[in-house]
């Protein structure tokens, strides 16, 4: 009957999949290789106002309304009645979340408005755009008083095209971000790290031809490893136009022309390509000319596909030697957005000797997608669909398929990426299913070259696992997560425990671990010692060499994050405390034995 009733609800899932309009469809302008394009920084001071009581709106709170705090205006003493100015207030710096920038702001959630001042000089036949890296979780943006957009979801970038409001010369923007948490977001009420608030990541002017290139693409074709394929989209032009791809390194200048839609398609064959792998993680300078708009992007190769219970790349086997992060700054508290934070947080996977990694819970700036790229890391990638979330909401589905979106629009050209992770650790029922199925299907659309995977909750049946969530029939590759010797077993039972994987598909388990506070020392049988959480590292690595489909592993977690459902005075301090590394950067004892034994298994 329930397997009637999943199969059900599976069915109509798909049916609305096929009738609703494809994300794609409804998206904004969303700019791909931002990062190759001038730009002006509006990174810096950013005058704020924490309006926990919405007074900002004006008149109107449930809209966004520019005669609020939007209209910037300044209070005149003598003057009339104004209750709020910039000029006066604080500034909090951009980059950067707001609770770690000040003490009053620790724990607030709610709507924050920022605004700052910048000069511009718009060029004749220009588009310009206002690209914001992340705003945690809401924003809406104002220009000179005129709203220019609106934005959902934290961790994922937006721009707002202002072309037709700003004047040549100074000018404002305004920006209400709100990090309220509610059941219909994603993610929702509940989430084991904190909900840093903010203009997370870097904003910036970018100014564009009026017909540019808003997305390109080149992977190698699937099933082969010497032909290359991909397109470019390009906004404002005909049809006909010719556009130009050049690859320098392997002697390749291709032309192709645009459809009715600005769509030009490429395949070349390169026989002297040299593949990204690890082990030589090769990228090439690649550049599109469309009319006046040339961008170039660096672009690695490689192909990645599951054959039976294997994960293969390049066409061969590979073990996934992996680590779970946070994107938390290291060392500094906070949300991560530098290249040295970047630089840190990978140097330590690179230490382990890993040679995968996976992004928790949501896409990671940038950044550390292009680190991860020239180091040679592979990477999974996940969206904040976290825990219990509002499964039957049409909301929450659009904007879990939002994210979803522009993760795979901003990420698709990083060779590193082999893994889209629809979710986490969500519940079993059958309108979760139909939920992730259509994510799953979306992501298909968006991006055929990549695997799709989840993280499930591993359940014990005595002491036996049988892989069998019925998500897993969407996915892949199967991620599990298990905390034997942690939230259950004891640890010495822990090779005790076997596996049992009836779909046949590749398994990573994707989190294992136990919390130690860094430099607290005592018996192997004393949870937050050292010695225990390492203990629970040996006895996970005994029972994990006995899964013949193990494909990978990313034990939870690289280095200690903030958590406030981790309350335990003189050893979590909100910290949840899984780290192999401290938020202070200090290694503990199993991350020497995590990196011998990923050492072991290269040899
Ligand atoms: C989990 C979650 C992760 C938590 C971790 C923990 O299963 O996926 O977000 O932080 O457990 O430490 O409990």
């Amino acid at each position: 009957m329930i397997c009637m009733f999943r199969r059900l609800a599976f069915c109509l899932a798909f049916c609305l999949s096929l009738l609703a309009p494809s994300a794609r469809a409804q998206q904004a302008t969303l700019l791909v290789d931002i990062d190759h394009r001038a730009q002006i920084s509006l990174d810096g001071p950013w005058h704020y106002i924490p309006d926990p009581y919405r007074e900002g709106w004006g008149s109107n709170p449930d809209r966004a309304n520019p005669r609020g705090y939007a209209a910037n205006a300044h209070y005149v003493p003598g003057g009339p009645l104004v209750q709020y100015d910039f000029s006066r207030s604080p500034t909090l710096n951009v980059p950067g979340d707001w609770n770690s920038q000040d003490k009053s702001l620790f724990y607030y959630e709610g709507l924050l408005w920022y605004q700052r001042d910048f000069s511009v000089h718009p060029k004749p036949h220009t588009h310009l755009f206002i690209h914001f890296g992340a705003a945690n979780y809401a924003a809406s943006v104002f220009v000179d008083g005129q709203h220019v957009c609106d934005h959902e979801g934290g961790f994922t970038p937006f721009d707002c095209e202002v072309t037709s409001v700003v004047k040549d010369g100074d000018n404002f923007v305004v920006a209400a971000v709100d990090d309220t948490r509610t059941v219909d977001r994603v993610p929702t009420l509940r989430t084991d790290w904190w909900n840093y608030g903010g203009l997370t990541r870097s904003v910036a002017l970018v100014e564009v031809p009026d017909t540019y290139i808003d997305d390109e693409s080149l992977q190698l074709k699937k099933g082969t490893q010497d032909q290359i394929e991909g397109y470019v989209h390009v906004v404002g032009a005909d049809a006909g136009a010719r556009i130009a791809l050049s690859i320098p390194d392997l002697h390749i200048e291709k032309e192709a022309t645009t459809d009715t839609n600005g769509h030009a398609e490429f395949a070349v064959s390169a026989s002297d390509l040299e593949l990204w792998s690890p082990e030589h993680p090769r990228l090439y300078k690649v550049s599109f000319t469309a009319g006046p708009d040339h961008l170039t992007d660096d672009i690695g190769f490689r192909s990645v596909e599951v054959q039976g219970d294997q994960i293969l790349l390049n066409g061969k086997p590979v073990f996934l030697r992996g680590i779970s992060y946070h994107d938390e700054a290291p060392v500094r508290s906070g949300r991560s957005w530098s290249e040295r934070d970047a630089q840190t947080l990978l140097s330590w996977a690179q230490e382990l000797h890993c040679n995968f990694v996976r992004m928790a819970h949501y896409p990671h700036t940038e950044n550390e997608y292009r680190l991860a790229d020239k180091l040679g890391l592979m990477v999974w990638s996940e969206i904040p669909v976290y825990w219990g979330i509002d499964w039957t909401n049409p909301h929450t589905l659009d904007v879990a398929k939002h994210q979803l979106w522009e993760m795979i629009r901003r990420d698709h050209n990083h060779p590193s990426v082999i893994l889209w992770s629809m979710s986490n650790e969500t519940p079993e029922s059958p309108e979760r299913d139909a939920f992730i199925h259509q994510l799953a299907v979306e992501a298909r659309k968006e991006d055929p070259t990549r695997l799709i995977t989840s993280a499930i909750v591993t359940h014990f049946r005595g002491t036996t696992a049988t892989l069998d969530d019925p998500l897993g029939q969407d996915l892949d590759v199967l991620g599990y997560n298990e905390y034997l010797g942690w939230y259950q077993g004891s640890a010495a039972d822990i090779p005790n425990y076997t596996w049992q994987n009836p779909l046949g598909k590749p398994v990573i388990v994707s989190e294992f671990g136990a919390g130690a506070k860094a430099g607290l020392h005592g018996p192997d049988t004393e949870k937050f010692t050292e010695e225990y959480q390492d203990y629970v590292f040996r006895q996970q690595f005994q029972m994990l060499g006995k899964m013949p489909f193990l494909r990978g592993m990313t034990p939870w977690v690289l280095m200690d994050f903030r958590s406030p459902m981790r309350q335990l005075p003189g050893v979590q301090d909100d910290y949840n405390r899984k780290g192999l590394v401290s938020d202070k950067g200090e290694k503990k004892k199993a991350f020497f034995t995590l990196q011998d034994y990923y050492a072991k298994m290269q040899r």
